[in-house]
């Protein structure tokens, strides 16, 4: 079965929109397989984020992540790469549909409230990154 990695950023934490975010998944039918309240410390903000680590945004978006505690998780069932990524909507809050978080609850591309994994490689490295064996379900 498929699994992605997701992450409710600061914002979503700070705006009180867990409840909302979660509420999503269940009612979507995702199977959530493992989960965290957490701090995210700058090295593993600068790992998960490599890949932007030349962008313009880059010190920005690594504070921050860092700048309050995030609800990561790992979600469970088919396509819910692709799945999670269409629920999610564009990363700029402007482009996302009404319909999808981010066209439902964000406003900035800077605090757009929610992290899903791109693809199945990315996926497989962030769940690696964010969690252990022992913090799955059986
Ligand atoms: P994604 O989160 O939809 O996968 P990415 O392009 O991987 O989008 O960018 C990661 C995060 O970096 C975005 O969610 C957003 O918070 C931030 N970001 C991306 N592009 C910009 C930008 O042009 N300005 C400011 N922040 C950006
Ligand atoms: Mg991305």
């Amino acid at each position: 079965m498929e699994r992605t990695f997701c992450m409710i950023k600061p914002d979503g934490v700070r705006r009180g929109l867990v409840a909302e975010i979660l509420s999503r998944f269940e009612k979507k039918g995702f199977r959530i397989v493992a989960m965290k309240l957490m701090r995210i410390d700058r090295e593993l903000a600068e790992t998960h984020y490599a890949e932007h680590r030349e962008k313009p945004f880059f010190e920005p978006l690594v504070n921050f992540i860092t700048s309050g505690p995030v609800v990561a998780m790992v979600l469970e069932g088919p396509g819910v790469i692709a799945e999670l990524r269409k629920m999610m909507g564009a990363t700029n809050p402007a482009d996302a549909l009404p319909g999808t978080i981010r066209g439902d609850l964000a406003t900035s591309i800077d605090e757009n409230v929610v992290h899903g994994s791109a693809n199945a490689e990315d996926a497989e490295r962030e769940i690696a990154l964010f969690f252990k064996a022992e913090e799955f379900v059986a």
